[in-house]
């Protein structure tokens, strides 16, 4: 059996997959993309990954893209230490919450850390070449073109952002406050707690942790989780932004 994960050390999308695989004692293989020189979208990567980002999962030469369906897979093909609930109302719960994360944290989450990192790394760039660089990518060309180069996002995109980042905390401590706790779904912890882990791990580390100062109930959870050992494997040394950027 083998699982190599190609990921970036520091990305959210990836550290979501590393914590399910240590969470549930697995053994894989890193393989780590080299952003600096775009291998995300290099000819080799995109006959994996037709979309040029990461992570990327090959079990035993299958290929799995995306991480939500990473970590439902992993839950799947090995049931032990599942994160998954058994009955099919509380798993379709489970999957509202994954949805729900991809849809509102997920994207919000690029804005901060682009204005604050990676959009100085691109000033680097030509404008010729940084519209290549948005044309060559196969799912984000937009998302780099509503930015200025070396700059980022502006006011408004940045507020609506950090909104739906806040929107976020509000329904999770709702959600904490409906389904008793510890976790998310109650007394299972399940990929919905993992799956937006790391993009509040993120939101720390860009200093917007003050978001939710008033949500006891979040805070209790998201102390409860960093304890585990799944969190403390995946964010080694160098893997938060502002530790090497
Ligand atoms: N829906 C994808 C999104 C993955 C994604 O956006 N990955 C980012 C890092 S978190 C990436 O690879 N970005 C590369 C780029 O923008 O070129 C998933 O969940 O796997």
């Amino acid at each position: 059996m083998s699982l190599l994960l190609y990921n970036f050390a520091h990305s959210t999308c990836s550290q979501k997959v590393r914590m399910v695989l240590w969470e549930k004692g697995l053994e894989f293989e890193n393989y780590y993309i080299d952003h600096k020189i775009r291998e995300q979208t290099s000819e080799w990567y995109l006959k994996l990954n037709p979309n040029g980002v990461v992570p990327t999962l090959d079990h035993n030469g299958s290929i799995i893209i995306d991480s939500s369906v990473i970590i439902e897979y992993l839950d799947e093909v090995f049931p032990e230490n599942s994160l998954t609930p058994e009955d099919p109302v509380e798993r379709a719960h489970m999957r509202k919450w994954l949805r729900y994360f991809e849809e509102v944290p997920t994207p919000s989450i690029r804005v901060p850390t682009f204005n604050q990192y990676l959009a100085k790394k691109l000033a680097k760039y030509s404008d010729e070449e940084y519209l290549e660089l948005a044309n060559n990518h196969p799912v984000r060309k937009q998302f780099y073109l509503n930015m200025t180069k070396g700059e980022g996002f502006d006011d408004r995109q940045t507020e609506e952002a950090v909104d739906r980042l806040r929107q976020t905390i509000v329904r999770m401590e709702k959600g904490l406050t409906e389904s008793g706790g510890p976790w998310l779904m109650g007394k299972k912890l399940t990929l919905a707690d993992y799956c937006v882990v790391a993009i509040l791990d993120r939101m720390e580390d860009l200093g917007l942790a003050g978001v939710w100062k008033e949500n006891k109930l979040f805070i209790d959870w998201f102390d409860r989780i960093k304890q585990r050992d799944a969190f403390k494997l995946t964010f080694f040394k160098n893997t938060r932004l502002s530790e090497f950027m």
